[in-house]
This record gives structure tokens, C-alpha cells and sequence, in this order.
């Protein structure tokens, strides 16, 4: 636990929480037709994305991009309902928060990542980021590797923000072998709850 990591979370709980963008309507019409008057609720960005379907960060208006320093030029934004579209997974793992077994459901992480034009064997480095500015960094073959999800319903309830959600990038732990010997505690540390922005990076 870095103590920029508490920094972050003090900001967020002394202000309000930053509204997710509107998607660019125009420009997210033609491939995220569910999108309407929806709010995006996950954005992927980087240089190995090959689809978009809104343009830059605006440094002004996107304060949690701000804050975290996301730039980008163009990026492929998701509605709760664009991801609720793609097929989903089920698992169900110990989790730490209060060591019982939970049914985590939602799209895995390379189908999503495929949406946005990503072939799931690109040979591409992930930045997970959340609300709080928690970020891991994961290469997508470990990803697909764990079957690592985004995860956007807990024992059939969507992940909400103030809990889990809007999106938790999580595991079946009790399952693979890199992380089932460990202490529940130490499990899930690349596994960011609040999970808003994905990087796409080479290498
Ligand atoms: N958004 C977010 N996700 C997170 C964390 C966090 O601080 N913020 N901590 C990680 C770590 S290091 C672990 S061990 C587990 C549980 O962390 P926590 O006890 O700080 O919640 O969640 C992981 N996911
Ligand atoms: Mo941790």
C-alpha cells in the first residue's frame, strides 16, 4: 500500500465524485449503438488500440484523466450496456473483503479488449486504473492466462460505485495456481476494484 494510493482515496472522499464523460455522440454512434444518453463507464486508450469511438481527453473537463495524467487522442469508451452486451463469465472465488465464496460475473478481459479492435495474442502490456488511482500494470497473456474478468455483477447484483464496481478486473484465485497457496490477503492485489480506464501499450 504506497502512500499515494491514501492520498487519492482522502481526495476522493473530501469531494464529490467525478461524473464519468459523456460520450462524444457523434463520433460513439457509429460503434456503440446502445450508448444513447448512457454515460461511459470504462475507456480504453494506448497505442495498441486499433478501434475509437470518441477523441482526446479534454484536460479541463476530464478531471479524473487529469488527475491521474491519462492523455490520449482517441480512445473506445464503453456503456454499461456495451459491455453487458459481450458474453460474460462466471466464476466463483474466496474473496479477501470478508473470506466467502461469491459468483463475480461480467465479459473477460480480452473480449472486451477485442471489442476495441485488440486481437486477443497481441503482444500488449495492460494499465489497470481505478477511481482511487490504484493501477496495475498486467501483460495480456498473464491476463488471459487467469482468465482475468472485469467483473460487473456480484452474486447477481451490477457492481455499484461506492462498492466494487462500476468494474472490478478479478480472478478465479481458489483456481490458479499462481495465487491459490497464497494468504487470502495477498491474492488479489493486481485486481483493482473501481476499475474506469484501461491502457494499451506495446511490449
Ligand atoms: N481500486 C483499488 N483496488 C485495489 C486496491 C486499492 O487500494 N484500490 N488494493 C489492492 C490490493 S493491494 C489488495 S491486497 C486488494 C485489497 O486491498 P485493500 O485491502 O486495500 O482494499 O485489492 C486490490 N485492489
Ligand atoms: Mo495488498
Amino acid at each position: 500500500m504506497t502512500p499515494s494510493r491514501r492520498v487519492f482515496t482522502t481526495a476522493l472522499l473530501g469531494g464529490a465524485l467525478p461524473l464519468a464523460p459523456v460520450a462524444h455522440a457523434r463520433q460513439a454512434a457509429a460503434h456503440a449503438p446502445a450508448a444513447g444518453l448512457d454515460a461511459a463507464v470504462l475507456t480504453l486508450s494506448g497505442a495498441a488500440l486499433a478501434r475509437f469511438n470518441r477523441g482526446g481527453a479534454d484536460p479541463a473537463l476530464e478531471q479524473l484523466f487529469h488527475k491521474h495524467q491519462v492523455m490520449f487522442d482517441r480512445a473506445y469508451e464503453f456503456t454499461a450496456a456495451a459491455l453487458q452486451a459481450l458474453p460474460a463469465v462466471e466464476i466463483e472465488p474466496t474473496l479477501e473483503y470478508d473470506g466467502k465464496v461469491h459468483r463475480l460475473a461480467g465479459p473477460l478481459l480480452e473480449q472486451v479488449l477485442g471489442a476495441a479492435g485488440v486481437p486477443a495474442e497481441a503482444p500488449v502490456r495492460l494499465t489497470l486504473r481505478a477511481l482511487d488511482g490504484y493501477a496495475v500494470q498486467v501483460p495480456l497473456a498473464d491476463a488471459r492466462r487467469w482468465r482475468m474478468m472485469l467483473a460487473t455483477r456480484l452474486d447477481g447484483r451490477p457492481l455499484a460505485l461506492g462498492g466494487l464496481g462500476p468494474q472490478w478486473a478479478v480472478y478465479d484465485a481458489d483456481r490458479l495456481a499462481d495465487f491459490r497457496d497464497k494468504p487470502l490477503p495477498a491474492r488479489f492485489s493486481l485486481c483493482p476494484w473501481g476499475l474506469y480506464h484501461l491502457e494499451v501499450q506495446p511490449g
